[in-house]
C-alpha cells in the first residue's frame, strides 16, 4: 500500500468524523497525519510492518492501529461504520471549495444533497438560501467551487517545490556517490525553483550508464521504476513523485543541462532566435546550418556564449524577456540568500508558533542575521491564547529585555495584525506606534467581492502604522486560489505610501507570486522577504522567498531586508 493510499484513507476518515460532528482538533489530527504520511520519503507501510508507524510525525498509537487495520484488511473499521451513515459521495461534496463538512451535513439532512449533482441542482434552484444562516452568497460560492473542481492544482499531480527539491538533492547525492558517476545535476522546474513541479529531472554523465541508472533504484526513496538502460531510467518515489534520470556523453553535458533545465518556453524562444542566425540548437549540440559544423558545449556558459548571450540564471529562464536582456547585457544582478540580513515575519508560542521568543531569537542570530522581528498573530486571530493589547505591551518589554547587552543583532517587537472586514486593525494606534514593525494581513472573510477586498487592503495600506502587507493574495498553492483583489491598485498605493509588500517564503504560499512581485517593483514598491516561520526549522524557508524574488527579476536594491537595520528603519514610512 502506497503512502498516498494510506493518506487518502486517513483524510477520508477525518472528513467522515467531521460530518459526524467530531471536535475540530480530532479532525485536524487526521488531516495532519495524512499530510505527513503523503510527504513521507520512506514507505509508511514498511514502517508499520516493523511496528514503527509512530515515527511519522503526527501518528500516535491510535492512528498506528488504524493504519495496521487498513493495511491488513484494506479498510478502517471506524470508516466502514461511518460510511453506513453517510453516503461516500457526500465526502466529495465536502471537498467543494467554500463549503466544508458542517454545511455539507446540513445540506444532506435538510435538503437531501448526497452528491455533487444534487449540490449543483440545489444551488441552481436557489434552495440553499432558504436554510437558516446560509444565503445567496453560499449559493454563489458553491457554483464557483463546482467550477473549480477540475482546475489545475487539484489532481494534476504537481507537487510543491518543498516536496520535490529535498528529494531531488538526495537522489543527486546518491548518484554522485556511485563510482560510475561523473557529473550529476538536478534540472527542470526544480532547478528553476518553480512553485510546483510535475516531476524531478536528473541529468548525468557516467562511465557505465546502466550501472548508474540501476544505482538510482537502490535508493530507499524510490518505490517503483521502469527498466534501467544506458540512457537512464524513469522511477517513482515513495511519496508518488516521478523521477526522470537521463544519462549522456560528457562532451555535450552543457547542451543537455541547458535543454533539460528549460523552461520549454525559454528553449523555444532560444531556438527561434538561433534559427534566425543560421544555428540549430538541440540537446545534442549547436549546429551551424550552412557548414554543418557542430559545437559541443561541456558547460551551460559555453552554450549561452556560443549563441551570443550572457549567462542566464535558471530562475530567469521562463521566456519573459530574459533572452533580450541577456543579449543586451541588461540582466538584473539577482538578489541572493547571502544578501538577506533579517527576517521580518515570525511566530512564537505566544500565538501559534512552536518555539519561544528566546528560541526564535537565538535561531535568527545563529543564522547570522542582523535583525529579526517577532510578529505573533493579533487579538482577533481565532486560536490559542489571544494576544491582547496588554499582553502585546508586555511583549514589547520582553523584547527590550532580550536585547539588553546583545551586540550585532537586534530583536524587533512586531505583530502580524489582522485586517478587519472594514480595513481596521486589532490594536489601538499608540500600541502599534510602540512596535518596531507591523505586518498587516488578511486571515478571515475571504469570500467578499474583489472591490471590497481591494478597498479593505487599501485602507490598511493608508494606515500610517502599517509597515508591510503580509501574504497579499492568500493563495495556498494547489489548495486555495488567491482571493479576488486588484493587485495593480494595491502595488500603486504601496509605492505611493511607502508601505512594503512581503514575499512570504512559506512554500505553500510564495505570496506575492513572482508575477505580482515583479509588478510591485515595476510600480516602485519595496519588497520584504519573509519566512512566516512558526518554528526554528521554518526559518529555512527564506530560500523560497529569495527564489520567488529571483524569478521576479529582483535585485538586492529592490528588497528592504538586504539593508542594515539603521538603513531599513529609514526606509519605513512612519
Ligand atoms: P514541470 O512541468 O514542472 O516538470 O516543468 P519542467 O520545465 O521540468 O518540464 P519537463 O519535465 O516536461 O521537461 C524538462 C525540460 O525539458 C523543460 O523545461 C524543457 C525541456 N523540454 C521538454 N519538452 C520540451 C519541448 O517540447 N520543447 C523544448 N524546446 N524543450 C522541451
Ligand atoms: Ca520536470
Ligand atoms: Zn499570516
Amino acid at each position: 500500500m502506497t503512502n498516498a493510499e494510506i493518506a487518502a484513507a486517513l483524510d477520508e476518515l477525518g472528513v467522515l468524523y467531521e460530518l459526524d460532528g467530531a471536535v475540530k482538533y480530532r479532525v485536524l489530527a487526521y488531516s495532519t497525519a495524512a499530510k505527513a504520511i503523503r510527504e513521507s520519503p520512506v514507505s509508511v507501510a514498511d514502517l508499520a510492518a516493523a511496528g514503527r508507524a509512530t515515527e511519522v510525525p503526527g501518528v500516535g498509537k491510535t492512528l498506528a492501529e488504524k493504519i495496521d487495520a487498513l493495511i491488513e484488511t484494506g479498510e478502517i473499521p471506524a470508516a466502514v461504520k461511518l460510511k453506513a451513515k453517510y453516503p461516500p459521495s457526500l465526502i466529495e461534496v465536502t471537498r467543494v471549495q467554500g463549503l466544508g463538512a458542517k454545511t455539507a451535513r446540513r445540506l444532506f439532512e435538510e435538503l437531501g444533497v448526497a452528491t455533487l449533482d444534487d449540490l449543483r441542482k440545489a444551488a441552481e434552484e436557489q434552495r440553499i438560501r432558504d436554510l437558516k444562516g446560509l444565503g445567496e452568497k453560499v449559493e454563489e460560492n458553491v457554483l464557483a467551487g463546482l467550477e473549480r473542481l477540475g482546475e489545475p492544482g487539484e489532481g494534476t499531480g504537481r507537487v510543491l517545490l518543498s516536496m520535490a527539491r529535498p528529494i531531488a538533492e538526495e537522489l543527486a547525492r546518491t548518484l554522485r556517490e556511485h563510482p560510475a558517476a561523473d557529473r550529476v545535476e538536478v534540472a527542470g522546474s526544480v532547478r528553476r525553483w518553480a512553485d510546483t513541479c510535475k516531476d524531478i529531472d536528473l541529468i548525468a554523465t557516467a562511465e557505465e550508464p546502466r550501472a548508474l541508472a540501476e544505482h538510482l533504484l537502490a535508493s530507499p526513496l524510490i518505490a517503483a521504476a521502469g527498466k534501467p538502460g544506458p540512457n537512464g531510467v524513469r522511477a517513482q518515489t515513495q511519496n508518488g513523485v516521478s523521477v526522470d534520470l537521463r544519462i549522456v556523453a560528457p562532451e555535450a553535458f552543457g547542451n543537455l543541462l541547458q535543454h533539460f533545465t528549460g523552461s520549454a518556453a525559454h528553449n523555444v524562444q532560444l531556438r527561434e532566435e538561433a534559427v534566425a542566425r543560421g544555428l540549430s540548437v538541440s540537446e545534442h549540440g549547436i549546429t551551424e546550418v550552412e557548414s554543418g559544423e557542430v559545437t559541443l558545449c561541456p558547460t551551460e556558459e559555453a552554450v549561452y556564449e556560443r549563441l551570443g548571450y550572457a549567462y542566464i540564471e535558471p530562475e530567469l529562464r521562463e521566456g519573459r524577456g530574459e533572452l533580450k536582456a541577456a543579449r543586451e547585457g541588461k540582466l538584473p544582478d539577482l538578489v541572493s540568500l547571502d544578501d538577506v540580513r533579517g527576517d521580518l515575519h515570525s511566530h512564537t508560542t505566544l500565538s501559534d508558533g512552536r518555539n519561544t521568543l528566546e528560541e526564535m531569537a537565538e535561531a535568527g542570530r545563529d543564522r547570522g542575521y542582523a535583525y529579526m522581528a517577532i510578529t505573533d498573530h493579533s487579538a482577533s486571530h481565532g486560536f490559542g491564547d489571544h494576544v491582547t493589547a496588554e499582553r502585546l505591551c508586555e511583549r514589547v518589554a520582553e523584547v527590550e529585555v532580550w536585547n539588553e547587552g546583545k551586540r550585532g543583532f537586534r530583536l524587533l517587537a512586531g505583530s502580524e495584525v489582522n485586517i478587519g472586514l472594514d480595513g481596521a486593525l486589532d490594536y489601538p494606534d499608540d500600541l502599534l506606534d510602540a512596535l518596531d514593525w507591523v505586518v498587516a494581513s488578511i486571515h478571515t472573510s475571504f469570500a467578499i467581492s474583489e472591490k471590497e477586498m481591494t478597498a479593505r487592503v487599501l485602507t490598511a495600506i493608508e494606515n500610517p502604522y502599517v509597515d508591510c502587507i503580509g501574504h497579499l493574495t492568500g493563495r495556498l498553492l494547489g489548495r486555495r486560489e488567491p482571493y479576488g483583489i486588484d493587485v495593480e491598485a494595491v502595488v500603486e498605493a504601496a509605492a505611493r505610501t511607502g508601505t512594503m509588500l512581503e514575499i512570504n517564503g512559506n512554500p505553500n504560499r510564495r505570496d506575492l507570486s513572482e508575477h505580482h512581485a515583479r509588478l510591485a517593483v515595476e510600480a516602485g514598491a519595496t519588497i520584504v522577504l519573509n519566512t512566516d516561520a512558526h518554528g526554528v526549522e521554518t526559518l529555512n524557508n527564506m530560500a523560497y522567498a529569495v527564489a520567488t524574488a529571483r524569478r521576479a527579476w529582483l535585485t538586492a536594491k529592490d528588497v528592504a531586508n538586504t539593508k542594515s537595520w539603521r538603513e531599513f528603519k529609514q526606509a519605513l514610512k512612519r
